[in-house]
């Protein structure tokens, strides 16, 4: 009896201290965060404090099946690249983007939706990779001074997938001489996505040393504001300013630094090259130069030639009236006697033309340097909005018009008279730097540096790079013929007009000399049907069928894989066409993970 009541007291014991073990395990765990020295509040910013976060996909370039590489689906997807140009073979990253689980489609779907471009590439291509190098080759033998002045590197973000913020600042640090580099500081502009408060913290800390600092703002700021934020406090002798989704290239930095070196004010931007929201392939951008229209939307421009005809070529330094806004460099302290930002704007949008006026009409200049490269990924839709869905570009432009514009603000009310009564909050500060530094008149800006806006309509379009591309050649047709299903026999045609956009696809009856049947499969891995339209992937929902529309010449959601294997393969969401077969009478076809069956084999008969 005795040894039982001892047994029973023992296991008592043994129940009780677990428990407190438990207990008290939890609680050092709870508060570690208050602890924990990366919570040390940096220079007046309050300490980030830990509430309800939206799902998180922690950054893991393993995500790629080891057995990819060797893979019989992928190396068989993609048509021979002999005819491509060897930049664009550097670039064949599509098949990156292949969805093998319901996993990698809830990356996909979720990257979309959060960040509008592919997380799941993004993900797998992981912190480094290998660019194209897009300079002139003349570019390559020009030296820069070796004592440049240090850059503060400043990335703002908001909700930025970490895979993609981890190789902008690697990409830094891959291609930047360490004796120029004074550090790169990251603003979180409040994000709420998960992975970038703990996981950010442990892989800077463990990563970067002291090189890189994080700033955490304790409420959304915008990234205006963001920025002012990230340059009070670095303290290198010049601000190099970048989107937290770019990718720097080969000796990005120097030829950047040296005219500012040459001139503290001068202001510089490098060309920014294009990576594709879709397959995040890096390409290269022409040489333009930053304009903007009375609706107060920058925009692109060709170069003018006089500005090119210098000794240099095409290489030189050309002047620009304005910049696109996110990458640029400028003297630190010069930044601060211009007057840094407007700080009462908000959010996203307009302050990029407000700082260029103020350059060109205070006594600075503002260059492109074609020497230096930076990639960006340019997507098709913000994805984020505003607090209280303020349209804050507005707001903004209406500030910096009755700023800076003098009578020239009617140009932009003429073509937004809801505006000419909207309150816009004070400026008086603003209007007093104006005088304070003396500048010029918004008429002496138009009539010097961008003499070219008077000529141009009220309505020219803003535009980016990426649609400056197009045009300048058609892409070489690789292919013609009926598309033909192999599991049915049947052919891919409109299921109404083929140039009904929008209109869906389906599987009908071949009829070989019918010309609505007849497709086109160019370099560009378009598929145009009639001459007339392109088979196009819905962005975001790959639950939506493909359809037919305008061709829009930027890969994407209109670049498809023809392989060898016989399967259609769609590069922006990862799948293969397949008809399916519970309606296949109906002849619908709809998207699913690649694999070897009959209902996705296709071959374009010639
Ligand atoms: C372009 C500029 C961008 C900015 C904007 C006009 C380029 C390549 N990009 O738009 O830098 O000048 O025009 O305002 O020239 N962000 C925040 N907080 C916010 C919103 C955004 O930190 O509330 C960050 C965002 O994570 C990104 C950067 O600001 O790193 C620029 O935003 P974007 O990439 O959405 O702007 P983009 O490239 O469309
Ligand atoms: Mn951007």
């Amino acid at each position: 009896m005795g040894s039982v009541t001892l047994r029973y007291f023992c296991y008592g014991c043994i129940f009780t201290s677990v428990t407190w073990s438990l207990l008290l395990f939890a609680y050092l765990n709870l508060n570690q965060d208050k602890y924990s020295p990366r919570n040390v509040p940096i220079k007046g910013i309050e300490p980030y404090k830990p509430r309800r976060l939206l799902p998180r996909f922690t950054h893991s370039p393993n995500l790629l099946p080891k057995s990819f590489q060797k893979d019989k689906l992928v190396e068989d997807l993609f048509h021979p690249h002999e005819e491509l140009p060897p930049e664009k073979k550097i670039d064949m990253l599509p098949e990156m983007g292949m969805i093998f689980s319901k996993q990698d489609e809830e990356v996909r779907d979720f990257g979309y939706r959060k960040h509008a471009f592919n997380l799941l590439i993004s993900n797998r291509i992981g912190n480094h990779r290998e660019l194209p190098d897009t300079r002139e080759p003349k570019c390559k033998k020009k030296s820069y001074p070796f004592d440049l002045p240090s850059a503060s590197i400043i990335i703002c973000f908001y909700n930025e997938a970490l895979s993609a913020l981890l190789r902008t600042v690697h990409s830094v640090f891959d291609r930047t001489p360490a004796h120029v580099l004074h550090e790169v500081i990251l603003v979180d502009d409040d994000s709420e996505l998960g992975d970038l408060k703990e996981d950010l913290d442990e892989y800077i800390e463990g990563n970067f040393l002291e090189k890189v600092k994080l700033v955490r703002n304790p409420k959304r700021e915008g990234l205006i504001r963001g920025r002012m934020i990230g340059a009070s406090h670095a303290k290198g002798d010049v601000l190099v300013f970048l989107d937290s989704h770019c990718e720097v290239n080969e000796m990005w930095l120097q030829p950047l630094l040296s005219p500012i070196k040459e001139d503290r004010k001068t202001v510089v931007c490098p060309v920014i090259d294009i990576i594709s929201a879709d397959t995040l392939a890096y390409s290269s951008s022409p040489i333009v130069r930053g304009g903007f229209n009375w609706g107060l939307h920058f925009k692109w421009d060709s170069v003018p030639l006089s500005e090119l005809s210098g000794p240099e070529g095409a290489i030189a330094p050309f002047k620009s009236p304005t910049m696109a806004g996110g990458l640029f460099a400028m003297e630190r302290n010069y930044f601060n006697e211009l007057g840094q930002y407007d700080g009462g704007m908000d959010i996203w949008g307009g302050e990029n033309l407000e700082i260029s006026f103020r350059i060109w009409m205070c006594g600075g200049r503002l260059l492109i340097i074609p020497c230096s490269r930076v990639g960006h990924i340019f997507r098709k839709r913000r994805p984020y909005g505003s607090p209280g869905g303020q349209d804050t570009m507005a707001h903004n432009s209406l500030r910096l018009a009755h700023v800076w514009m003098d009578e020239y603000k009617e140009q932009f009310f003429a073509l937004r008279p809801e505006l000419r009564t909207r309150n816009y909050g004070d400026i008086t500060e603003r209007v007093s730097l104006r005088k304070q530094l003396n500048c010029k008149s918004f008429k002496w800006y138009l009539d010097n540096i961008y003499p070219e806006m008077q000529l141009t309509g009220p309505n020219a379009k803003a535009q980016q790079p990426v649609f400056v591309n197009r045009g300048l050649k058609r892409p070489n047709v690789l292919q013609r013929g009926l598309l033909r299903h192999l599991g049915t026999g049947k052919c891919l045609v409109a299921q109404s007009q083929p140039s009904h956009k929008g209109g869906l696809v389906v599987v009908k009856e071949c009829d070989p000399v019918s010309s609505d049947q007849m497709w086109v499969y160019n370099e560009d891995h378009e598929l145009i049907l009639a001459n007339l339209l392109c088979l196009d992937m819905p962005e975001t929902r790959s639950s939506d069928p493909p359809r037919l529309m305008k061709c829009h010449g930027s890969g994407g959601s209109q670049q498809w894989s023809l392989g060898k294997n016989n399967r259609l393969y769609q590069v922006s969401i990862g799948q293969c066409m397949k008809v399916n077969n519970e309606l296949s009478h109906k002849g619908y076809v709809s998207m699913a993970i690649c694999d070897d069956s009959p209902s996705q084999q296709w071959r374009l008969e010639s």
